[in-house]
């Protein structure tokens, strides 16, 4: 029996998303996580991003493990700091 495409992605081991937590210095306030999960979200295979301006992580789900030094320009660009994965 065939499987429909569009549920394929969901299926276990054929789903490569991996999520990865972030440590950010900078972020204060509700503005500053929205514009580090602006800047993050923009990196390409990045479907999800969160943020927490009381603890400073940042958790990004991506098609793939993200490379850490785009994540860290795109935490720059926003005008934070990246110390680094939690
Ligand atoms: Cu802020």
């Amino acid at each position: 029996m065939m499987t429909g495409e569009s549920n394929r992605h969901h299926r276990n081991e054929a789903c490569p998303m991996s999520t990865t937590t972030y440590k950010v210095s900078g972020m204060t306030c509700g503005h500053c996580e929205g514009a580090v999960r602006a800047e993050i979200g923009a990196l390409p295979g990045v479907t999800e991003v969160t943020a927490a301006a009381g603890t400073g992580l940042v958790t990004v789900t991506a098609e793939a493990p993200p490379d850490d030094d785009a994540v860290r320009a795109a935490v720059d660009e926003a005008g934070y700091e990246l110390i680094g994965r939690a």
